[in-house]
């Protein structure tokens, strides 16, 4: 226990407000671990699976009406409306403390509270912050323990005097869906979250803190939090980083741990992974942008992944693993889920708990946003320089999305500023997958609609005084789209590790060993300088995957045009300047 005074007075009015039966501090030790998780799997809120097959692994199923982040009732409390956005749901902070202290009040009586030291970031790095949450969930202190540096060590880094650290207030309470609150408060360093026990919701180190509160943090400090992956390319002993931001369904995951094609495997190259969904990166001393994953474990999501879609992540999970919301396999002890393997459990128990036997099921074991979390020093792919506390420096940014047609396989943005521009417009179309229609634009700005937390003109303006800063220092900006169709709608490039082949000309290009096409929308390849040894495409695909249709282009410049309102005199001029740019080449 810390004596931390700033901390203990929190604890204090925490608990005054909760009223748990009992105040239990986290120090991280196995030992105490062990004890939640015997607890937790006696009271019947985790499963012990099968130790030979999969060691020190769990399942836990949340409630169904608690399955997935709550975009809808997630909310910026700043003091001005004006500062949280058009993007974002804003309350007044001290009706939002009146109304949320009033839904805390005496939800834990008769229950634990738990109170969790922990770091976003390792140890000893000028990146670090400080997180203290207190919860009275066990399964959300076993996934803090995977998510994050946890326990005596963080109270250490924060020492006794400092203030300078996150508040983190979770209530399970009733679990009730109307009653839910995921609020930030960026002011105060404070996130408060009630009425769940969902991951992206209740892990408040994740989205909460290391996005919403830190890109408030990031902006005051002259830094970026982002929601992007970290990955690693190596040959001869040099290792070049790239960092991406995609939006959900495009595959971030597969991208982050990719397995190079054997055509580069021969030529020795490797790829590492740094993170999976977060970066944070600053300017370092030699004006390069330096990026560093402030998590400590992977929360992925669970269908679709088998031995051949990603089999890093895959075996990242056979150990120490908790799942959530997959299907149970009551003869072996195991999990499963969609997309595993051909083999569904006969003698299945469903995501809701339910009876389930996969031959002749019409239902889905696996909830489609059933997850796993594991640590990353679990993943074969997991970079050296993991807990490097300087990060990783960067050669080159990267934003995408889903287009069919639109968007070509890559293309390079002319400068900082265009890139800016690049990755505030960035789209995806709808899938069959998500409720809707199919094939609606969805703009998601460097894939942070839902984690900016502040407003998003305010933000992009911030994008562009850090390039500013950092002059020719400041990484490339491309976009990429793996997603382009042919006339049956079927997928032209093959993606997965593929993808690498993309990567490959985006470090020449970063190297300038190699030339490109100037289009309206900024450099795309020459279609032969695209590796596509081994590959059951020509040429004249890949020119097809290049091809930028201005017809096409017109529309969306368009729909940026109108998105762009929304953000009245906050756009940045360089931005309104980018359109009217990107509209003059289309004329
Ligand atoms: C996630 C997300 O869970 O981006 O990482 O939704
Ligand atoms: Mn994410």
């Amino acid at each position: 226990m810390t004596n931390n005074k700033h901390v203990l007075e929190w604890v204090e009015e925490v608990k005054s407000v909760c009223r748990p039966s009992e105040v239990i501090w986290i120090d991280g030790s196995e030992e105490q671990l062990d004890k939640l998780r015997a607890e937790a799997c006696e009271t019947g809120e985790m499963i012990k699976l099968d130790e030979e097959l999969l060691p020190g692994c769990f399942l836990h199923r949340t409630a169904e009406n608690d399955v997935a982040r709550v975009e809808g009732r997630t909310f910026i409390c700043s003091r001005k409306e004006e500062d949280a956005g058009p993007t974002n749901n804003w309350m007044d902070p001290q009706e939002a403390y009146a109304m949320l202290k009033e839904i805390y009040d005496g939800s834990m009586e008769g229950h634990t509270m738990y109170v969790i030291p922990y770091a976003m970031g390792p140890f000893g790095s000028p990146f670090t912050k400080i997180g203290f949450e207190c919860t009275d969930s066990i399964y959300v202190v076993l996934n803090m323990a995977i998510m994050t540096r946890c326990g005596l060590q963080a109270e250490e880094h924060l020492g006794d005097e400092s203030d300078d650290w996150v508040r983190g207030w979770h209530a399970k309470a009733d679990v009730d869906p109307e009653k839910r609150y995921i609020c930030q408060f960026p002011e105060d360093n404070t996130i408060m979250s009630v009425n769940s026990a969902y991951g992206g919701n209740v892990l408040l180190g994740k989205k909460c803190f290391a996005l919403r509160i830190a890109s408030n943090l990031a902006r005051k400090e002259g830094w970026l939090a982002e929601h992007m992956l970290i990955l690693g390319l190596e040959k001869d002993g040099v290792t070049r980083y790239i960092a991406a931001a995609f939006p959900s369904a495009c595959g971030k995951t597969n991208l982050a741990m990719l397995i190079p094609p054997a055509v580069f495997e021969a030529q020795g190259y490797k790829a590492w992974c740094v993170g999976d969904d977060i970066a944070w990166i600053r300017i370092g001393e030699d004006g390069r942008f330096y990026a560093l994953n402030p998590e400590n474990g992977f929360f992925g999501v669970a269908p679709g992944t088998n031995a051949k879609s990603n089999r890093n992540a895959l075996e990242t999970t056979r150990k120490d693993t908790i799942f959530t919301n997959v299907c149970y396999d009551a003869d072996k002890n195991v999990v499963w889920w969609e997309g595993l393997n051909d083999e569904p459990p006969t003698n299945g128990i469903d995501w809701k708990g339910n009876p389930w036997n996969g031959k002749t099921a019409t239902t889905k074991g696996a909830h489609p946003n059933s997850r796993f979390t594991a640590p990353a020093k679990n993943s074969p792919c997991i970079s050296p320089e993991f807990d490097n506390p300087n990060g990783v420096p960067l050669d080159a940014i990267i934003f995408g999305g889903r287009r069919a047609k639109t968007a070509p396989l890559v293309y390079q943005s002319r400068d900082w500023e265009h890139g800016v521009f690049v990755g505030a417009t960035m789209a995806s179309e709808t899938t069959a997958a998500a409720a809707g229609a199919v094939g609606v634009v969805r703009r998601d700005p460097m894939a942070m609609l839902p984690f900016c937390g502040y407003h998003m003109g305010d933000y992009w303006a911030h994008w562009l005084e850090v390039g500013k800063k950092a002059g020719a220092n400041a990484p490339k900006i491309f976009n990429v789209n793996w997603f382009r169709t042919d006339e049956d709608g079927h997928f032209i490039w093959p993606g997965f590790g593929d993808n690498m082949r993309v990567l490959m000309w985006i470090l020449a290009r970063v190297d300038g060993s190699v030339d490109a096409v100037e289009t309206p929308i900024g450099f795309v390849p020459k279609p032969e300088d695209i590796n596509i040894e081994g590959l059951d495409l020509t040429v004249d695909d890949v020119a097809g995957l290049l091809d930028v249709d201005v017809d096409l282009w017109r529309e969306e410049a368009a729909g940026v045009e109108e998105f762009f309102k929304k953000f009245g005199d906050k756009l940045p001029a360089e931005l309104r300047a980018s359109l009217e740019t990107l509209k003059a080449n289309l004329a």
